[in-house]
């Protein structure tokens, strides 16, 4: 089995969020998305701007913010994001009825609907609660990097039903390989450790291009934690990109 190539699955790609993630992958040589599991606005904003030139997405958990404040957070990090061309993907695993999710997407402080490029979700609401997150792309949580997960092979499946037919869903985050159609997103991906003692588990770059034929690794602790996070920045990205390029090869 062969892989699409980015232009490819640009070429064929439907969304806008997947048109601009895919432009954005080709345009910098990357398939990096470094997730900001921080904790102050501060961190926050210091990690996109020394990241941001080296991904193609910022990954946040905007509700661990403490010190969250719209003016102070989002509005300068969507400047960083404008200025090192980077898209913001909200990690908020949405998993309620359609209504509830539409409240929580709209209003509270963090009105995510102003400033995400596009969200994750779990689909277990159903199609229908899917529909609201109209002006951003959708990645719905198909399989879960974690220990003991319950996103089986049969959960998988029918996940993937309410996905692949949903028009705001781009793609999957998962740990197994999705239709060509579908962009996938694959978290747990560290080079120096194989889990966290909390259940995460980790493979290599290589190791998910390889496997799974993924589209966009995502790095959270690899990054964020490492003594120099833009140098580890860029050898993620330099990782990630001879990956798939390796994983393209196989063509022949
Ligand atoms: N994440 C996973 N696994 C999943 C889905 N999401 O790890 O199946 C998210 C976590 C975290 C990031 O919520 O923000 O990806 C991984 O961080 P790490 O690289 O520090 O483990």
């Amino acid at each position: 089995k062969t892989r699409l190539s980015y232009q490819e699955k640009f070429e064929q790609a439907q969304h806008s969020v997947s048109k601009k993630l895919l432009e954005t992958a080709l345009a910098k040589e990357s398939n990096l998305i470094a997730s900001a599991d921080v904790t102050t606005t501060q961190e926050l904003l210091d990690l996109a701007e020394k990241v941001g030139p080296h991904v193609i997405a910022l990954k946040t958990h905007i509700d661990i913010i403490s010190d969250f404040d719209y003016e102070k957070t989002i509005v300068p990090l969507k400047a960083l994001a404008t200025q090192h061309n980077f898209l913001l993907m909200e990690d908020r695993k949405f998993a309620d009825i359609g209504n509830t999710q539409e409240l929580q997407f709209t209003s509270g402080v963090f009105k995510i609907t102003d400033w995400a490029d596009f969200v994750t979700s779990q689909v277990i609401g159903g199609f229908e609660s899917l529909d609201y997150f109209r002006n951003v792309g959708v990645v719905a949580i198909i399989g879960m990097s974690s220990k003991g997960a319950l996103t089986t092979s049969a959960y998988r499946e029918e996940a993937l039903k309410v996905a692949a037919s949903h028009p705001n869903v781009i793609g999957g985050v998962s740990q197994n390989p999705l239709p060509d159609e579908m962009l996938l997103f694959t978290p747990g991906v560290n080079l120096a450790d194989s889990g966290d003692g909390k259940g995460q588990q980790y493979n290599t770059p290589e190791h998910v291009f390889k496997t799974l034929h993924t589209d966009f690794i995502i790095v959270g602790r690899g990054i964020y934690k490492a003594e120099n996070p833009e140098e580890a920045a860029i050898t993620y990205k330099n990782e990630g990109w001879n990956a798939y390029l390796s994983s393209l090869e196989k063509k022949a």
